[in-house]
């Protein structure tokens, strides 16, 4: 203790320049966090040794999104010198907690796309894989919410203006990145045509390295986020003639590729400088990949027995068209022999089916930008066309394809044609990939009978199940340690490993003094979340009220809407005095809608609207509350998921991939209320179905609805209570003097057709949460129920899933020594 409390003084003095007397949280903090730095360096330069000594196969996730959130509780947790550093800092006179309350949330992702590319670095950081994370590091990460008149306003997120202690920026190590120009093509000895690209503009890559540690393994991986850097510091003729702000216009020009996360979940806004973050991000990150690979070997073809890249989604796609123009263009190699190698080194983690999410890149785009690629995907496109034909009028493939050849090739073909001729991205992902993956099994069999059908019938082999997980240091461990001593108290800390040791628990499930032990725990995180409540939002919170939480991006295919009409229908019926039995419960809100999706803005202005009617109205305050977090994050879900009781789950079943929110309140104990959808399903049937609540119609019944004429307005006229409920919503009864503010909600629903089934599931719901409110008063059996929720949650450890990738994707191990947990 005294050598960190040491350590600490000496980075507030030297690193800071600050005098240690000053009792600076701020500087605190930063000098914590570079005395945790300096405990991580010396064991991340043996990891990234141990993998040359040992020539290690190496694995490379691309993800243009992470969700690291904060560090410092984690890397102490990691390191197992938290207590130590809480009694140094105690003794420094500071609390571990506010100083951890100085860190910035690193919010360089969307949602759960982005912070599952965090939890996988983290599993692969523990289990002694050869990880390696790439991304963007974005100036500005996602917006940060507040609220203003119940409406959502987005302001900027400055996160790296107060520095960011954790990164080693890494300014001599600069690769450049080319974009527009020309193709020239030429011919080589052997009489066949080469091509060379020269490009008309250049900017430069350069890495910042955050260092991931593995828990108590003495490994630790590499983050590695690019950051756009000019190659041009001034231009002299403007400076020269007196021009000062032209001459730096030019630099100001390139460094923004990576100035700004684009704010945008599961919508695609095709934007030339998003094609250009993800070009700028992936020739970096080959160009590395390569020179790593060739400082041990000559021989391009034993790319894939030494390296395994991970595409997170299509974001970085274009990494196929790059390796094979750098295999084709520099290496010299023959098309096949280059196509082979890409393909046995790519797979694609495919992260959803809706529609608008599947990114298509226009063709004069690609055209103009990266001409050289372009060449390259019509080639790819080319050959796979002749490919398919030759499949279709085999046998294999069985009559369906042949019969059909021409309208197969349009609709498998690389490029589309309308509404404007376009890359398919997720085309070339699944082409130059020998590994497609799903999310959840339910996810992944959509994929191969609807989404990617055609595909399948190609590749039988090909698509495969890999559902997600998380990680159990920060989601259980480091968020909540009141349930988590009170876990290791009696079956030791093997669980945060090795998470199927939770069984362990189920015998007791039945022990009262266990349970009410379980309960304490519980209640200690409801007043904490209700101090923060207090802090942050001036609300008083009953913790004798249910938890019930509803956190994610705001969509409406994950259904707030639903959730609202049971908040205003519960209203009507406390007001109307038809809710003697009802259960007080406190419902949350929290999540960030995309700045340009109208629908989603106002379904918070309407959470917000009904909120201050609701909290206001002494009829019914004591017993319904509605509480609206802004800006949902990592840190706030730490806390916020520990004291939750009940998880809402209740997408439109077929529409949510996986979740991963629903996975970090089941392990935190809470009671899921859901739809059968996403990785809800699997967890049911791990918990058992009994367990949780789960209502509403699924993806089968749904598309069989649609089929035969799905008519919301037959709920609308049939159901009383949801008809008031839409008419109030409708009327200005939550919008005073604003008339219609919410009618577009209810139109979408009554007359756009309502795409999500919301009123199809209302009914259901509404019965769903009454036995939620019936449990609840008993609350042994309530109690009882979630403690085997969270002993059944094994399965669901980010750590199961990357081992999967390991062995039946990537064909790696992890490194020896570090199997069992012993450090190198
Ligand atoms: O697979 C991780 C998550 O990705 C999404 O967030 C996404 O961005 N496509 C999905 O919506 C989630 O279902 C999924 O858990």
């Amino acid at each position: 203790m005294e050598g960190l409390k040491k350590d600490v003084i000496r980075h507030v003095v030297s690193s800071l320049g600050s005098d240690y007397a000053s009792k600076s949280a701020y500087n605190y903090y930063n000098a914590l966090a570079l005395a945790v730095r300096d405990r991580l360096i010396d064991n991340w330069i043996k990891t990234q040794r141990s993998y040359y000594d040992e020539k290690a196969k190496r694995v490379y996730y691309l993800s243009l999104e992470y969700l690291p959130g904060k560090s410092l509780m984690n890397n102490l947790h990691c390191l197992g010198i938290y207590e130590t550093a809480r009694k140094a800092m105690s003794d420094l006179g500071f609390s571990l907690e506010d100083l951890a309350e100085q860190e910035w949330d690193a919010g360089l992702g969307n949602g759960g796309l982005g912070r599952l590319a965090s939890c996988f670095l983290d599993s692969m950081a523990t289990l002694g894989i050869p990880g390696y994370g790439y991304g963007i590091r974005y100036d500005y990460g996602i917006f940060h919410q507040v609220i203003e008149d119940g409406k959502q306003v987005e302001q900027a997120d400055n996160w790296m203006r107060v520095g960011n202690p954790w990164a080693y920026e890494r300014g001599q190590h600069l690769f450049p990145v080319r974009f527009f120009g020309e193709v020239k093509n030429w011919t080589d000895e052997y009489g066949r045509l080469r091509h060379t690209w020269t490009a008309g503009d250049t900017v430069l890559a350069m890495p910042c390295d955050m260092l991931v540690p593995g828990w108590d393994n003495h490994h630790v991986i590499n983050m590695r986020l690019w950051s756009a850097r000019s190659d041009v510091e001034f231009d002299l003729d403007f400076f020269n003639t007196g021009n000062y702000l032209g001459a730096v216009e030019e630099k100001i020009f390139d460094e923004k590729i990576s100035k700004v996360l684009y704010p945008s979940d599961q919508i695609e806004e095709g934007r030339e400088l998003r094609l250009k973050q993800q070009y700028f991000f992936v020739t970096a990150t080959i160009q590395d990949i390569l020179r790593r690979f060739r400082k041990k070997h000559q021989d391009m073809t034993e790319l894939p027995q030494s390296v395994a890249i991970q595409l997170n989604d299509t974001h970085p796609a274009i990494a196929i068209a790059e390796l094979m123009r750098i295999l084709l263009d520099e290496d010299l190699l023959d098309w096949e022999v280059a196509w082979d190698i890409c393909v046995s080194t790519f797979a694609y983690t495919n992260h959803t089916i809706l529609p608008e999410a599947l990114e298509t890149w226009p063709v004069s785009l690609l055209e103009r930008m990266l001409p050289r690629h372009m060449q390259i995907i019509y080639e790819i496109n080319a050959r796979f066309l002749r490919e398919v034909e030759r499949v279709a009028r085999s046998e294999d493939c069985g009559q369906l394809c042949h019969r059909d050849l021409d309208h197969l090739k349009q609709r498998v073909s690389l490029i589309q044609e309308r509404p404007i001729k376009s890359v398919r991205m997720a085309h070339l992902a699944i082409i130059g990939s020998h590994s497609v993956n799903g999310v959840a099994a339910l996810h992944t069999e959509l994929l191969k009978a609807r989404v990617f059908d055609d595909f399948q019938r190609l590749y039988p082999q090909k698509i495969n199940n890999k559902t997600n997980g998380v990680t159990p240091r920060r989601w259980l461990w480091s968020a909540n340690q009141p349930l988590s001593r009170l876990i290791a108290s009696h079956i030791g800390t093997g669980f945060v490993r090795n998470l199927d040791e939770l069984t362990q628990l189920e015998p007791l499930a039945a022990d009262p003094a266990f349970r009410e032990a379980w309960r304490a725990a519980k209640l200690e995180n409801k007043q904490r979340l209700q101090a923060y409540i207090k802090r942050k939002l001036m609300r008083e919170l009953h913790t004798e009220h249910l938890f019930d939480v509803h956190i994610k991006r705001i969509h409406e295919y994950k259904r707030q809407v639903l959730n609202l009409l049971h908040v205003v229908t519960a209203y009507n019926r406390l007001r109307h005095g038809q809710a003697a039995d009802f259960t007080p419960r406190t419902v949350f809100f929290g999540g960030k809608a995309a700045p340009s999706y109208f629908m989603a803005k106002r379904i918070i202005h309407a959470i917000n609207a009904v909120a201050a009617t609701v909290n206001a109205d002494s009829r019914v305050n004591d017993k319904l509350q509605v509480v609206y977090l802004p800006n949902y994050c990592v840190s706030q879900a730490e806390r916020v998921i520990p004291a939750t009781e009940l998880s809402e789950q209740i997408s439109t079943a077929g529409m949510e991939a996986s979740g991963t929110g629903n996975m970090k309140f089941a392990l935190n104990g809470a009671l899921t209320i859901g739809t059968w959808d996403g990785a809800t399903i699997e967890m049911a049937q791990a918990i058992g179905p009994e367990l949780l609540f789960i209502f509403g119609m699924r993806e089968d019944e749904l598309v069989s609805l649609r089929q035969h004429g799905y008519n919301p307005m037959l709920y609308y006229h049939g159901d009383e209570e949801l008809r008031e409920a839409l008419d109030m919503l409708r009327s200005d009864a939550f919008s005073p003097g604003q008339h219609g503010l919410f009618a577009p909600l209810v139109d979408n629903l009554l007359h756009g057709g309502d795409r999500f089934f919301v009123l199809a599931d209302y009914r259901q719901y509404l019965g769903a949460q009454q036995d939620v409110g019936r449990l609840y008063l008993d609350q042994e059996e309530w109690t009882r129920r979630s403690i085997l929720n969270a002993a059944r949650m094994g399965f669901f450890s980010s750590d199961r899933a990357i081992s999967q990738y390991a062995r039946e994707i990537w064909d790696v191990a992890p490194m020896a020594g570090l199997q069992n947990g012993k450090g190198a």
